[in-house]
Protein backbone atom coordinates (compact mmCIF):
# COMPACT_ATOMS: atom_id res chain seq x y z
CA UNK A 1 0.00 0.00 0.00
CA UNK A 2 1.93 3.00 -0.93
CA UNK A 3 2.56 5.84 1.19
CA UNK A 4 -0.21 9.03 0.53
CA UNK A 5 0.03 12.55 1.75
CA UNK A 6 -3.15 14.22 2.92
CA UNK A 7 -5.93 13.99 0.29
CA UNK A 8 -5.16 11.28 -1.79
CA UNK A 9 -1.60 12.15 -3.36
CA UNK A 10 1.13 9.26 -2.82
CA UNK A 11 4.13 10.07 -1.30
CA UNK A 12 7.68 9.83 -1.86
CA UNK A 13 8.30 6.27 -0.17
CA UNK A 14 10.55 7.27 2.99
CA UNK A 15 14.10 5.95 2.40
CA UNK A 16 13.85 7.46 -1.05
CA UNK A 17 13.02 11.13 0.98
CA UNK A 18 16.21 10.41 2.56
CA UNK A 19 18.18 9.87 -0.03
CA UNK A 20 17.48 12.78 -2.54
CA UNK A 21 17.83 15.31 0.96
CA UNK A 22 21.38 13.54 1.25
CA UNK A 23 22.75 14.33 -2.05
CA UNK A 24 21.09 17.70 -2.00
CA UNK A 25 18.46 17.57 -4.41
CA UNK A 26 15.74 18.19 -2.03
CA UNK A 27 16.45 21.27 -0.30
CA UNK A 28 13.27 21.81 2.18
CA UNK A 29 12.58 24.99 0.11
CA UNK A 30 8.87 26.08 -0.97
CA UNK A 31 7.64 27.81 -3.70
CA UNK A 32 6.94 30.97 -1.70
CA UNK A 33 10.14 30.93 -0.26
CA UNK A 34 11.87 30.55 -3.91
CA UNK A 35 10.15 33.71 -4.86
CA UNK A 36 11.19 35.83 -1.92
CA UNK A 37 14.97 34.44 -2.64
CA UNK A 38 14.73 35.44 -5.71
CA UNK A 39 13.58 38.65 -4.87
CA UNK A 40 15.93 39.51 -2.39
CA UNK A 41 18.97 38.59 -4.93
CA UNK A 42 17.15 40.56 -7.97
CA UNK A 43 14.48 43.07 -6.96
CA UNK A 44 15.15 45.60 -9.63
CA UNK A 45 15.17 43.29 -12.53
CA UNK A 46 12.73 42.98 -14.89
CA UNK A 47 10.45 39.38 -14.03
CA UNK A 48 8.04 39.66 -16.38
CA UNK A 49 7.15 41.83 -19.61
CA UNK A 50 3.61 41.56 -20.56
CA UNK A 51 1.86 43.69 -23.38
CA UNK A 52 3.61 47.21 -22.12
CA UNK A 53 3.65 46.37 -18.41
CA UNK A 54 7.32 45.49 -17.11
CA UNK A 55 7.10 43.84 -13.62
CA UNK A 56 10.35 43.61 -11.57
CA UNK A 57 10.67 40.83 -9.00
CA UNK A 58 10.03 43.44 -6.45
CA UNK A 59 6.78 44.74 -7.11
CA UNK A 60 6.27 40.76 -8.70
CA UNK A 61 6.71 39.67 -4.79
CA UNK A 62 4.68 42.34 -3.40
CA UNK A 63 1.84 42.16 -5.43
CA UNK A 64 1.68 38.27 -4.58
CA UNK A 65 1.44 39.78 -1.06
CA UNK A 66 -1.13 41.88 -1.73
CA UNK A 67 -2.84 39.13 -3.60
CA UNK A 68 -2.87 36.99 -0.86
CA UNK A 69 -3.96 39.02 1.88
CA UNK A 70 -6.86 39.89 -0.57
CA UNK A 71 -7.85 36.48 -1.09
CA UNK A 72 -7.83 35.94 2.45
CA UNK A 73 -10.19 38.20 3.05
CA UNK A 74 -12.94 37.22 0.49
CA UNK A 75 -12.06 33.90 2.51
CA UNK A 76 -10.04 32.14 0.99
CA UNK A 77 -7.70 29.72 3.37
CA UNK A 78 -4.82 26.93 3.59
CA UNK A 79 -6.31 23.89 2.25
CA UNK A 80 -8.38 25.35 -0.33
CA UNK A 81 -7.99 24.32 -3.83
CA UNK A 82 -8.19 26.41 -7.32
CA UNK A 83 -8.66 25.63 -10.70
CA UNK A 84 -6.56 28.27 -12.37
CA UNK A 85 -7.24 29.10 -16.02
CA UNK A 86 -5.55 31.70 -17.24
CA UNK A 87 -4.37 33.22 -20.37
CA UNK A 88 -0.26 34.35 -20.91
CA UNK A 89 -0.55 37.05 -18.57
CA UNK A 90 0.86 38.68 -15.43
CA UNK A 91 -1.79 37.35 -13.59
CA UNK A 92 -1.45 33.90 -14.15
CA UNK A 93 2.08 33.65 -12.42
CA UNK A 94 0.49 35.89 -9.10
CA UNK A 95 -2.22 34.04 -8.73
CA UNK A 96 -0.37 30.89 -8.77
CA UNK A 97 2.17 31.99 -6.22
CA UNK A 98 -0.73 34.16 -4.00
CA UNK A 99 -2.28 30.34 -3.47
CA UNK A 100 0.62 28.66 -2.76
CA UNK A 101 1.58 31.82 -0.42
CA UNK A 102 -1.83 31.31 1.22
CA UNK A 103 -1.33 27.08 1.55
CA UNK A 104 -4.19 26.46 -1.00
CA UNK A 105 -3.70 24.59 -4.22
CA UNK A 106 -3.47 25.87 -7.45
CA UNK A 107 -4.88 23.18 -10.64
CA UNK A 108 -3.32 24.12 -13.88
CA UNK A 109 -5.76 23.93 -16.21
CA UNK A 110 -4.93 25.03 -20.13
CA UNK A 111 -6.65 27.94 -21.64
CA UNK A 112 -8.13 25.13 -24.17
CA UNK A 113 -9.93 23.26 -21.70
CA UNK A 114 -13.69 23.54 -22.11
CA UNK A 115 -16.37 22.15 -19.68
CA UNK A 116 -15.88 18.26 -19.95
CA UNK A 117 -11.97 19.22 -18.57
CA UNK A 118 -12.70 21.69 -16.43
CA UNK A 119 -15.99 19.89 -14.66
CA UNK A 120 -13.57 16.92 -13.87
CA UNK A 121 -10.95 18.79 -12.50
CA UNK A 122 -13.70 19.86 -9.98
CA UNK A 123 -14.99 16.85 -9.47
CA UNK A 124 -12.15 15.17 -8.35
CA UNK A 125 -10.77 17.76 -5.81
CA UNK A 126 -13.83 19.37 -4.74
CA UNK A 127 -11.87 23.24 -5.31
CA UNK A 128 -13.94 25.80 -4.09
CA UNK A 129 -12.86 28.54 -5.89
CA UNK A 130 -12.43 29.27 -10.21
CA UNK A 131 -9.79 31.83 -11.95
CA UNK A 132 -10.37 32.71 -15.21
CA UNK A 133 -10.39 34.99 -18.06
CA UNK A 134 -13.57 36.88 -19.83
CA UNK A 135 -12.63 35.66 -22.84
CA UNK A 136 -9.20 35.26 -23.02
CA UNK A 137 -7.66 34.90 -26.37
CA UNK A 138 -10.02 32.20 -27.70
CA UNK A 139 -13.07 34.18 -28.02
CA UNK A 140 -14.42 31.93 -25.71
CA UNK A 141 -16.85 33.16 -22.46
CA UNK A 142 -15.28 31.60 -19.23
CA UNK A 143 -17.53 33.21 -17.22
CA UNK A 144 -20.38 30.65 -18.78
CA UNK A 145 -18.27 27.53 -18.20
CA UNK A 146 -17.41 28.91 -14.72
CA UNK A 147 -21.50 28.69 -14.04
CA UNK A 148 -22.11 25.66 -16.02
CA UNK A 149 -19.38 24.49 -13.03
CA UNK A 150 -20.87 25.75 -10.18
CA UNK A 151 -24.46 24.22 -11.42
CA UNK A 152 -22.61 21.08 -11.20
CA UNK A 153 -20.09 21.45 -8.24
CA UNK A 154 -21.69 22.73 -4.86
CA UNK A 155 -18.52 23.15 -3.70
CA UNK A 156 -16.99 25.53 -5.90
CA UNK A 157 -18.15 29.09 -4.02
CA UNK A 158 -15.75 31.83 -5.63
CA UNK A 159 -15.48 32.33 -9.08
CA UNK A 160 -12.74 35.02 -10.14
CA UNK A 161 -12.45 37.00 -13.86
CA UNK A 162 -9.56 38.74 -15.50
CA UNK A 163 -11.65 41.48 -17.37
CA UNK A 164 -15.12 41.57 -17.80
CA UNK A 165 -16.17 40.49 -14.23
CA UNK A 166 -19.91 40.01 -15.07
CA UNK A 167 -21.10 38.59 -11.68
CA UNK A 168 -18.18 37.88 -10.48
CA UNK A 169 -15.01 38.81 -8.61
CA UNK A 170 -12.06 40.52 -10.60
CA UNK A 171 -8.69 39.43 -10.47
CA UNK A 172 -7.46 42.68 -10.87
CA UNK A 173 -8.87 44.32 -7.84
CA UNK A 174 -6.66 41.69 -5.69
CA UNK A 175 -3.88 43.55 -6.22
CA UNK A 176 -1.64 46.72 -7.78
CA UNK A 177 1.96 46.32 -9.36
CA UNK A 178 2.40 49.79 -7.67
CA UNK A 179 5.31 49.49 -5.18
CA UNK A 180 3.01 51.24 -2.00
CA UNK A 181 4.42 53.69 0.53
CA UNK A 182 2.38 51.55 2.82
CA UNK A 183 2.32 48.47 1.74
CA UNK A 184 -0.32 46.07 2.64
CA UNK A 185 0.76 43.97 5.55
CA UNK A 186 1.51 40.80 4.32
CA UNK A 187 -0.35 37.90 6.58
CA UNK A 188 2.64 35.02 7.38
CA UNK A 189 3.36 32.84 4.41
CA UNK A 190 1.01 29.36 5.08
CA UNK A 191 2.68 27.99 2.03
CA UNK A 192 2.77 24.10 2.91
CA UNK A 193 6.39 22.84 3.80
CA UNK A 194 8.55 21.91 0.79
CA UNK A 195 8.25 17.87 1.48
CA UNK A 196 4.28 18.60 1.08
CA UNK A 197 1.93 19.00 -2.49
CA UNK A 198 2.62 22.54 -3.73
CA UNK A 199 0.14 22.28 -6.69
CA UNK A 200 -1.06 19.87 -9.09
CA UNK A 201 -0.38 19.47 -12.71
CA UNK A 202 -2.61 17.82 -15.51
CA UNK A 203 -1.41 14.03 -17.34
CA UNK A 204 -2.06 13.92 -21.14
CA UNK A 205 -3.40 10.93 -20.66
CA UNK A 206 -4.49 7.90 -22.17
CA UNK A 207 -7.78 7.03 -20.15
CA UNK A 208 -11.31 8.27 -19.62
CA UNK A 209 -10.48 11.50 -17.23
CA UNK A 210 -7.77 14.07 -17.23
CA UNK A 211 -5.25 12.61 -14.65
CA UNK A 212 -4.03 15.23 -12.02
CA UNK A 213 -0.26 14.95 -10.78
CA UNK A 214 0.64 16.21 -7.64
CA UNK A 215 4.26 17.62 -7.45
CA UNK A 216 5.53 18.87 -4.55
CA UNK A 217 7.40 21.76 -3.86
CA UNK A 218 10.77 20.05 -3.33
CA UNK A 219 10.84 18.11 -6.52
CA UNK A 220 9.78 20.35 -8.53
CA UNK A 221 12.23 22.85 -7.19
CA UNK A 222 15.17 20.43 -7.99
CA UNK A 223 14.01 19.73 -11.29
CA UNK A 224 13.78 23.57 -11.74
CA UNK A 225 17.27 24.91 -10.30
CA UNK A 226 18.98 21.85 -12.58
CA UNK A 227 17.33 22.94 -15.68
CA UNK A 228 18.30 26.86 -14.98
CA UNK A 229 21.68 25.31 -15.01
CA UNK A 230 21.97 22.78 -18.09
CA UNK A 231 20.00 25.68 -19.97
CA UNK A 232 22.47 27.89 -18.95
CA UNK A 233 20.31 30.92 -18.25
CA UNK A 234 21.12 34.08 -15.94
CA UNK A 235 20.04 37.31 -14.88
CA UNK A 236 20.33 38.41 -18.94
CA UNK A 237 18.03 35.48 -19.73
CA UNK A 238 14.54 36.97 -21.53
CA UNK A 239 12.59 33.60 -22.05
CA UNK A 240 9.76 34.10 -24.67
CA UNK A 241 6.97 32.29 -23.60
CA UNK A 242 3.77 31.89 -26.33
CA UNK A 243 2.98 28.22 -25.35
CA UNK A 244 0.76 28.00 -22.67
CA UNK A 245 2.01 29.35 -19.32
CA UNK A 246 0.47 26.63 -17.60
CA UNK A 247 2.05 23.52 -19.08
CA UNK A 248 4.81 21.89 -17.62
CA UNK A 249 7.14 22.78 -20.41
CA UNK A 250 6.34 26.27 -19.85
CA UNK A 251 6.80 26.38 -16.31
CA UNK A 252 10.01 24.28 -15.37
CA UNK A 253 12.06 23.25 -18.40
CA UNK A 254 13.69 25.64 -17.87
CA UNK A 255 10.88 27.85 -18.38
CA UNK A 256 9.42 30.55 -16.12
CA UNK A 257 10.41 29.18 -12.83
CA UNK A 258 14.08 28.29 -14.25
CA UNK A 259 13.90 32.19 -15.15
CA UNK A 260 12.59 33.73 -11.79
CA UNK A 261 15.61 31.30 -10.13
CA UNK A 262 17.83 32.94 -12.41
CA UNK A 263 16.84 36.53 -11.73
CA UNK A 264 16.21 36.57 -15.86
CA UNK A 265 12.66 37.69 -17.20
CA UNK A 266 9.47 36.40 -19.13
CA UNK A 267 7.94 37.75 -22.14
CA UNK A 268 4.18 36.89 -22.21
CA UNK A 269 2.70 36.52 -25.70
CA UNK A 270 -0.62 35.67 -26.07
CA UNK A 271 -0.03 33.94 -29.55
CA UNK A 272 3.03 31.76 -30.74
CA UNK A 273 2.40 32.77 -34.52
CA UNK A 274 5.80 34.12 -36.56
CA UNK A 275 4.28 37.32 -36.91
CA UNK A 276 3.61 38.39 -33.05
CA UNK A 277 6.67 36.08 -31.26
CA UNK A 278 9.31 37.93 -33.94
CA UNK A 279 7.85 41.58 -33.00
CA UNK A 280 8.82 40.35 -29.30
CA UNK A 281 12.00 38.99 -29.91
CA UNK A 282 13.41 41.74 -31.58
CA UNK A 283 11.42 44.80 -29.03
CA UNK A 284 12.65 42.83 -26.07
CA UNK A 285 16.15 41.19 -26.95
CA UNK A 286 14.57 38.02 -25.92
CA UNK A 287 17.38 35.06 -25.95
CA UNK A 288 15.35 32.30 -25.48
CA UNK A 289 12.06 30.41 -26.56
CA UNK A 290 10.47 27.15 -26.29
CA UNK A 291 8.33 25.55 -28.93
CA UNK A 292 6.68 22.56 -30.10
CA UNK A 293 7.32 21.06 -33.15
CA UNK A 294 4.34 21.98 -35.08
CA UNK A 295 5.38 25.92 -34.53
CA UNK A 296 9.17 25.57 -36.01
CA UNK A 297 8.40 25.32 -39.37
CA UNK A 298 6.17 28.34 -39.67
CA UNK A 299 8.79 30.45 -37.97
CA UNK A 300 11.54 28.49 -40.43
CA UNK A 301 9.08 29.85 -43.74
CA UNK A 302 9.00 33.34 -42.05
CA UNK A 303 12.09 33.45 -41.10
CA UNK A 304 13.42 32.38 -44.48
CA UNK A 305 10.62 35.01 -46.68
CA UNK A 306 11.85 37.59 -44.34
CA UNK A 307 15.45 36.89 -45.19
CA UNK A 308 15.26 37.30 -41.32
CA UNK A 309 18.30 35.99 -38.92
CA UNK A 310 16.44 36.52 -36.32
CA UNK A 311 16.48 32.80 -35.34
CA UNK A 312 19.84 32.44 -35.00
CA UNK A 313 19.80 35.82 -32.55
CA UNK A 314 18.13 33.75 -30.04
CA UNK A 315 21.10 32.11 -28.01
CA UNK A 316 18.42 29.00 -27.67
CA UNK A 317 15.60 27.60 -29.24
CA UNK A 318 14.15 24.38 -27.00
CA UNK A 319 11.63 22.33 -29.38
CA UNK A 320 9.74 19.49 -27.11
CA UNK A 321 6.23 18.20 -26.38
CA UNK A 322 6.38 16.10 -29.56
CA UNK A 323 9.00 14.11 -31.84
CA UNK A 324 10.74 16.75 -33.85
CA UNK A 325 11.76 15.21 -37.44
CA UNK A 326 15.26 15.09 -37.83
CA UNK A 327 15.44 16.65 -41.19
CA UNK A 328 13.97 20.03 -39.62
CA UNK A 329 16.15 19.60 -36.82
CA UNK A 330 18.79 19.50 -39.16
CA UNK A 331 17.24 22.30 -41.36
CA UNK A 332 17.39 24.36 -38.21
CA UNK A 333 21.01 23.80 -37.70
CA UNK A 334 22.65 23.77 -41.29
CA UNK A 335 20.13 26.78 -42.48
CA UNK A 336 19.30 28.37 -39.75
CA UNK A 337 22.35 28.67 -37.50
CA UNK A 338 20.20 28.25 -34.35
CA UNK A 339 21.53 26.84 -30.83
CA UNK A 340 18.94 23.95 -30.88
CA UNK A 341 18.05 22.02 -27.68
CA UNK A 342 15.34 19.10 -27.45
CA UNK A 343 13.44 18.70 -24.87
CA UNK A 344 11.73 15.49 -24.07
CA UNK A 345 9.88 15.66 -20.98
CA UNK A 346 6.27 14.37 -19.05
CA UNK A 347 4.12 16.44 -16.39
CA UNK A 348 4.61 13.56 -14.21
CA UNK A 349 8.38 14.16 -14.13
CA UNK A 350 11.16 13.49 -16.34
CA UNK A 351 13.04 15.38 -18.15
CA UNK A 352 15.75 15.06 -21.04
CA UNK A 353 17.82 17.78 -23.13
CA UNK A 354 20.25 17.77 -25.81
CA UNK A 355 23.15 19.73 -23.82
CA UNK A 356 24.82 22.72 -25.76
CA UNK A 357 28.12 21.33 -26.07
CA UNK A 358 26.67 17.89 -27.61
CA UNK A 359 27.80 17.05 -31.08
CA UNK A 360 25.39 18.07 -33.96
CA UNK A 361 24.39 14.44 -34.66
CA UNK A 362 23.28 13.78 -30.87
CA UNK A 363 21.01 17.29 -31.01
CA UNK A 364 19.81 16.00 -34.32
CA UNK A 365 19.39 12.40 -33.84
CA UNK A 366 18.52 12.31 -30.06
CA UNK A 367 16.28 13.70 -27.26
CA UNK A 368 19.41 14.29 -25.10
CA UNK A 369 20.37 13.02 -21.48
CA UNK A 370 17.79 12.74 -18.26
CA UNK A 371 18.40 15.30 -15.52
CA UNK A 372 19.51 13.78 -12.86
CA UNK A 373 22.14 10.55 -12.26
CA UNK A 374 19.24 9.72 -9.96
CA UNK A 375 16.54 9.65 -12.58
CA UNK A 376 16.37 5.93 -13.23
CA UNK A 377 15.75 4.62 -16.60
CA UNK A 378 14.22 1.11 -17.78
CA UNK A 379 13.95 -0.25 -21.34
CA UNK A 380 11.67 -3.41 -20.91
CA UNK A 381 9.95 -6.04 -23.31
CA UNK A 382 6.34 -6.73 -22.93
CA UNK A 383 7.32 -8.72 -20.24
CA UNK A 384 8.90 -6.52 -18.33
CA UNK A 385 12.38 -7.47 -19.27
CA UNK A 386 14.70 -5.67 -20.07
CA UNK A 387 15.75 -5.61 -23.72
CA UNK A 388 19.21 -5.14 -24.94
CA UNK A 389 21.35 -2.08 -25.03
CA UNK A 390 19.95 -0.20 -27.99
CA UNK A 391 16.94 -1.83 -28.79
CA UNK A 392 13.59 -0.37 -28.01
CA UNK A 393 11.43 -0.71 -25.77
CA UNK A 394 8.73 0.63 -23.19
CA UNK A 395 10.17 3.14 -21.14
CA UNK A 396 9.71 3.43 -17.35
CA UNK A 397 11.10 5.93 -14.93
CA UNK A 398 11.81 6.96 -10.99
CA UNK A 399 13.53 9.62 -9.59
CA UNK A 400 13.62 12.64 -7.41
CA UNK A 401 10.88 14.60 -9.45
CA UNK A 402 8.94 11.85 -10.76
CA UNK A 403 5.63 10.70 -8.81
CA UNK A 404 4.95 8.21 -7.79
CA UNK A 405 1.27 8.08 -8.68
CA UNK A 406 -1.41 10.23 -9.94
CA UNK A 407 -3.69 11.75 -7.02
CA UNK A 408 -6.80 9.99 -5.98
CA UNK A 409 -6.76 7.00 -8.55
CA UNK A 410 -5.49 3.90 -7.22
CA UNK A 411 -6.86 1.30 -9.64
CA UNK A 412 -5.19 3.41 -12.47
CA UNK A 413 -1.92 3.89 -10.38
CA UNK A 414 -1.89 0.12 -10.47
CA UNK A 415 -1.68 0.09 -14.05
CA UNK A 416 0.56 3.10 -14.58
CA UNK A 417 3.27 1.93 -12.12
CA UNK A 418 5.35 -0.71 -10.86
CA UNK A 419 4.96 -1.55 -7.56
CA UNK A 420 8.41 -0.65 -6.96
CA UNK A 421 7.75 3.00 -7.74
CA UNK A 422 8.35 3.26 -11.56
CA UNK A 423 6.22 4.73 -13.65
CA UNK A 424 4.88 3.33 -17.05
CA UNK A 425 5.52 6.55 -19.66
CA UNK A 426 3.82 4.58 -22.60
CA UNK A 427 6.93 5.86 -24.66
CA UNK A 428 8.98 3.31 -26.82
CA UNK A 429 12.38 4.52 -26.98
CA UNK A 430 15.96 3.72 -27.11
CA UNK A 431 18.92 4.34 -25.02
CA UNK A 432 22.10 4.85 -27.08
CA UNK A 433 25.67 3.82 -25.81
CA UNK A 434 26.35 7.75 -25.06
CA UNK A 435 23.53 7.64 -22.73
CA UNK A 436 21.23 9.64 -25.38
CA UNK A 437 17.70 8.67 -25.18
CA UNK A 438 15.77 8.73 -28.50
CA UNK A 439 11.72 8.73 -28.66
CA UNK A 440 10.76 5.65 -31.44
CA UNK A 441 7.01 6.03 -30.94
CA UNK A 442 4.37 5.20 -28.38
CA UNK A 443 2.72 2.43 -26.90
CA UNK A 444 -0.06 4.82 -24.67
CA UNK A 445 -3.33 5.08 -26.02
CA UNK A 446 -2.66 8.46 -26.60
CA UNK A 447 -2.71 11.19 -30.01
CA UNK A 448 -0.14 13.85 -29.78
CA UNK A 449 -1.74 16.58 -32.49
CA UNK A 450 1.32 18.77 -32.52
CA UNK A 451 2.53 18.91 -28.64
CA UNK A 452 -1.10 18.37 -27.22
CA UNK A 453 -2.34 15.43 -26.04
CA UNK A 454 -5.09 13.34 -26.73
CA UNK A 455 -6.55 10.29 -24.72
CA UNK A 456 -8.30 8.36 -27.48
CA UNK A 457 -10.51 6.75 -24.76
CA UNK A 458 -11.70 10.13 -23.30
CA UNK A 459 -13.20 11.32 -26.89
CA UNK A 460 -14.21 7.69 -27.64
CA UNK A 461 -16.07 7.84 -24.15
CA UNK A 462 -17.58 11.49 -25.08
CA UNK A 463 -18.64 10.13 -29.02
CA UNK A 464 -20.79 7.14 -27.28
CA UNK A 465 -23.10 8.87 -25.70
CA UNK A 466 -24.10 10.25 -28.77
CA UNK A 467 -27.55 8.33 -29.16
CA UNK A 468 -26.95 7.54 -32.90
CA UNK A 469 -23.27 6.14 -32.46
CA UNK A 470 -23.20 2.83 -31.65
CA UNK A 471 -19.10 1.84 -31.75
CA UNK A 472 -16.39 4.11 -32.31
CA UNK A 473 -12.33 4.04 -32.16
CA UNK A 474 -10.36 7.30 -32.76
CA UNK A 475 -6.95 6.54 -34.29
CA UNK A 476 -4.16 9.05 -35.14
CA UNK A 477 -3.65 10.05 -38.48
CA UNK A 478 0.13 11.16 -39.68
CA UNK A 479 0.09 15.37 -40.49
CA UNK A 480 2.98 16.82 -42.32
CA UNK A 481 1.94 20.24 -39.48
CA UNK A 482 0.98 18.68 -36.59
CA UNK A 483 2.92 15.07 -36.54
CA UNK A 484 -0.26 13.60 -35.80
CA UNK A 485 -4.20 14.48 -36.33
CA UNK A 486 -6.76 12.20 -34.92
CA UNK A 487 -9.62 10.33 -37.02
CA UNK A 488 -12.81 8.98 -35.48
CA UNK A 489 -14.36 5.45 -36.95
CA UNK A 490 -17.87 5.27 -35.97
CA UNK A 491 -20.63 2.64 -37.04
CA UNK A 492 -24.24 4.20 -36.42
CA UNK A 493 -27.69 2.55 -35.58
CA UNK A 494 -29.87 1.43 -38.24
CA UNK A 495 -32.30 3.93 -38.82
CA UNK A 496 -29.97 6.63 -39.90
CA UNK A 497 -30.67 10.45 -40.27
CA UNK A 498 -28.99 11.64 -44.28
CA UNK A 499 -25.95 9.47 -43.88
CA UNK A 500 -24.53 11.66 -46.59
CA UNK A 501 -24.62 14.30 -43.07
CA UNK A 502 -23.22 11.41 -41.13
CA UNK A 503 -20.43 11.19 -43.62
CA UNK A 504 -19.39 15.06 -43.38
CA UNK A 505 -19.26 14.33 -39.37
CA UNK A 506 -20.29 17.74 -38.86
CA UNK A 507 -23.18 16.67 -36.49
CA UNK A 508 -20.83 14.98 -34.59
CA UNK A 509 -18.47 17.38 -33.97
CA UNK A 510 -20.65 19.51 -33.06
CA UNK A 511 -21.81 17.10 -30.47
CA UNK A 512 -18.47 16.57 -29.35
CA UNK A 513 -18.05 20.40 -28.84
CA UNK A 514 -21.70 21.18 -27.05
CA UNK A 515 -20.54 18.04 -25.02
CA UNK A 516 -17.46 20.24 -23.57
CA UNK A 517 -14.67 19.12 -25.01
CA UNK A 518 -11.42 21.00 -25.76
CA UNK A 519 -11.46 21.75 -29.52
CA UNK A 520 -7.84 20.04 -29.95
CA UNK A 521 -9.50 16.81 -28.80
CA UNK A 522 -12.56 17.03 -31.59
CA UNK A 523 -11.55 14.75 -34.37
CA UNK A 524 -10.06 16.04 -37.57
CA UNK A 525 -11.54 13.27 -39.34
CA UNK A 526 -14.93 11.21 -39.27
CA UNK A 527 -14.95 7.76 -41.07
CA UNK A 528 -18.26 6.11 -41.23
CA UNK A 529 -18.15 2.69 -41.32
CA UNK A 530 -20.30 -0.13 -41.22
CA UNK A 531 -18.32 -3.32 -39.82
CA UNK A 532 -15.08 -2.71 -37.64
CA UNK A 533 -12.17 -5.26 -37.81
CA UNK A 534 -11.60 -6.68 -34.85
CA UNK A 535 -8.07 -8.59 -33.39
CA UNK A 536 -8.05 -12.37 -32.47
CA UNK A 537 -8.41 -11.23 -29.07
CA UNK A 538 -12.05 -9.72 -29.73
CA UNK A 539 -10.69 -5.48 -29.47
CA UNK A 540 -11.07 -3.63 -32.36
CA UNK A 541 -8.21 -3.80 -34.56
CA UNK A 542 -6.84 0.00 -34.98
CA UNK A 543 -3.82 -1.10 -36.83
CA UNK A 544 -6.17 -2.31 -40.08
CA UNK A 545 -8.33 0.81 -39.15
CA UNK A 546 -5.07 3.23 -39.94
CA UNK A 547 -4.20 1.02 -42.84
CA UNK A 548 -8.29 2.08 -44.12
CA UNK A 549 -6.66 5.53 -43.98
C1 LIG B 1 5.41 17.42 -22.19
O1 LIG B 1 4.63 16.93 -21.19
P1 LIG B 1 3.21 16.22 -21.36
O2 LIG B 1 2.88 15.68 -20.03
O3 LIG B 1 2.25 17.11 -22.05
O4 LIG B 1 3.44 15.01 -22.38
C2 LIG B 1 4.39 14.00 -22.15
C3 LIG B 1 4.51 13.11 -23.36
C4 LIG B 1 5.69 12.16 -23.31
O5 LIG B 1 5.40 11.01 -22.55
C5 LIG B 1 5.88 11.87 -24.79
O6 LIG B 1 4.92 10.96 -25.23
C6 LIG B 1 5.59 13.20 -25.44
O7 LIG B 1 4.76 13.89 -24.54
N1 LIG B 1 6.82 14.01 -25.65
C7 LIG B 1 7.71 13.80 -26.67
C8 LIG B 1 8.69 14.82 -26.52
N2 LIG B 1 8.37 15.58 -25.45
C9 LIG B 1 7.22 15.07 -24.94
N3 LIG B 1 7.77 12.87 -27.62
C10 LIG B 1 8.83 12.94 -28.48
N4 LIG B 1 9.81 13.87 -28.42
C11 LIG B 1 9.78 14.83 -27.47
N5 LIG B 1 10.75 15.77 -27.42
O8 LIG B 1 5.12 17.30 -23.36
C12 LIG B 1 6.67 18.08 -21.74
C13 LIG B 1 6.91 18.30 -20.39
C14 LIG B 1 8.10 18.93 -20.00
C15 LIG B 1 9.01 19.32 -20.96
C16 LIG B 1 8.76 19.11 -22.31
C17 LIG B 1 7.59 18.48 -22.70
Amino acid sequence: MPQTYLDGAVAYPAEFAQKYREKGYWIGQNLSEFLHEATEKYADNIAIYCAEQKITYRQFNSAVDCCVASLYQRGLRSGDKAVVQLPNHHAFYIIFFALIRLGALPIMSLPAHRFSEVNSFFQQTEANAYFCADFGTQKFDYRALARQCQQSNPSLKQVFVLGETAEFDSISALYTLEIQDNPVQPIVSQASTADQVAFLQLSGGSTGIPKLISRTHDDYLYSVRESAKICELNQYSKLLMVLPAAHNFSMSSAGALGIFYSGGAVVLGTDPSPETSFTLIRKHQVTDACLVPALVRPWMDKAACDQDDILSSLHCLQVGGARLADVVANRLIDEFNVNLQQVFGMAEGLVNYTRFGMHKDQIIHTQGLKISEDDEILVLDEDDQPVAQGEVGHLLTRGPYTIRGYYKAEEHNARSFTPDGFYRTGDLVRILEDGCIVVEGRSKEQINRGGEKIATEEVEQALITHPQVQLVSLVAMPDDVLGEKSCAFVSWQAQQDDPSEIRRGLNLRQYLKDYGLAHYKIPDRVEFIQHFPYTAFGKIDKKTLVKQL
